[in-house]
């Protein structure tokens, strides 16, 4: 998530233990069921799900759980492991209702990380749905701040557990969709479709190829083991720095750069009359920012041409040649994450690149399996000579979406 605080995730026993002895220890007793939902790695696609695009991301084992319970009425209490102090509304609270396509018209009286949860209750009684009163109970390894969409996590997981209590007709894939709505509308940030449809719709030892417009998705098989591959997450530990205005500014770029050139998004250009449209633009930053967009795209074809003919080496290069367009050409990355990426790739990796919405974050390093702990070392050899924070690391790979446990 973009506003949220960066924090380590507490110590003291599987996530989903530690859901429920939140929830029992708050509410004095068990919750009728628990919901997990992970963090997302995206593996190429960035700043393109907003341009109506292409993704790939992948779900990652770890995973934010919420323990819930329905109670009478239309008031909702939410504790967190990660939070203080509980946070209590009503449907009175909740501010609202929202113009088409705008913020709610009353602002509601939720905020900070307990307005993604006031925010799902919301979107779903925007939409109709008859929202069960409940109490929840938070835990999550997903660590927040990071770029992983520890937000979108939460969200889903809230979703999920609402949907269920509640009985309510909301199919798996019209979920993405009510929790973008959420972040959008009621958090009031102006993000894409990409990180709550990875971490609703993502199976297990698959990426997601999406397409951002028409919402269709092929699961990708992305076996790394059997190709003797390793993928690092590396925690640049960046503080995100105007994180949330720099996004909401590329995002105005995109989208007057398509007004400029007559086309509904960025999308609908083609890679081939890239050049062409280029010279209809008129700054070198809108070229370097369309271009991005529309190399990007054709990265992620290429990628998933890639895995489908199970040539998951190859598709190395194109991770570096993401990083490279989102440094030159997008201008989000940080000196962390680049000084990651060339580290990891001079150490040996056959790819590397920042992952999510960059200003910070993780980088994705395509490893030989028996690497991972050189390429691991090198990185924060290279961050200690910068005078650096120490990095995080971590060997992931492909997790289910959110789901019932
Ligand atoms: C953030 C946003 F939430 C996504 O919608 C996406 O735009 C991403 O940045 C960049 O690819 O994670």
């Amino acid at each position: 998530g973009h506003t949220a605080p960066t924090v380590t995730a507490p110590a003291g026993g599987a996530v989903a233990d530690r859901a429920t002895a939140g929830f029992r220890q708050r509410y004095g007793g068990p919750p009728a069921g628990r919901w997990a939902a992970p963090g997302r790695a995206n593996l190429i696609g960035e700043h393109t799900d907003y341009n109506d695009g292409y993704v790939l991301p992948f779900a990652l084992s770890l995973r934010t759980v919420v323990a819930a319970a329905g109670q009478p009425g239309e008031e909702w209490t939410v504790c967190s492991e990660l939070a203080d102090e509980a946070v209590t509304f009503t449907a009175a609270d909740l501010g609202g209702p929202a113009e088409v396509g705008g913020q709610p018209t009353a602002p509601g009286r939720v905020t900070g990380w307990g307005a993604y949860v006031a925010g799902v209750v919301w979107a779903l009684r925007e939409a109709g749905y008859a929202v069960p009163g409940a109490r929840l109970a938070v835990a999550s390894d997903v660590p927040l701040g990071s770029g992983l969409s520890s937000s979108a996590a939460l969200e889903a997981a809230v979703l999920a557990a609402l949907v269920d209590l509640g009985g309510l007709d909301l199919p798996t894939e019209r979920q993405p969709r009510l929790a973008q709505r959420a972040e959008n509308a009621y958090v009031g940030a102006p993000t894409g479709i990409m990180d709550q449809s990875a971490v609703i719709r993502c199976r297990e030892g698959h990426a997601l190829f999406l397409d951002c417009r028409t919402e269709a998705v092929e699961h990708i098989p992305f076996d790394l083991d059997a190709a003797g591959l390793a993928m690092l997450v590396v925690d640049s530990r960046a503080p995100h720095r105007h994180a949330d205005g720099e996004y909401a500014s590329r995002r105005a770029s995109c989208e007057q750069a398509a007004r400029l050139l007559g086309v509904p998004a960025l999308r609908d250009l083609p890679t081939d009359g890239l050049a062409d449209a280029l010279t209809g633009l008129p700054d070198d930053e809108t070229r370097r920012r369309v271009r991005h967009v529309v190399t990007e795209n054709q990265r992620v074809l290429d990628t998933v041409a890639l895995l489908r003919a199970g040539r998951v080496r190859e598709v190395g290069p194109l991770l570096t040649a993401s990083h490279a367009s989102m440094r030159d050409d997008f201008e989000i990355t940080v000196p962390e994450v680049d000084v990651a990426v060339e580290a990891a790739l001079a150490a040996g990796a056959l790819g590397a690149r920042m992952t999510g919405g960059g200003f910070g974050g993780c980088v994705l390093a395509l490893v030989e399996a028996s690497s991972v702990d050189a390429v691991a070392d090198a990185v924060t050899a290279a961050y200690a000579e910068r005078g650096f924070a120490a990095p995080g690391h971590v060997p992931v790979s492909p997790a289910p979406g959110a789901t019932r446990l």
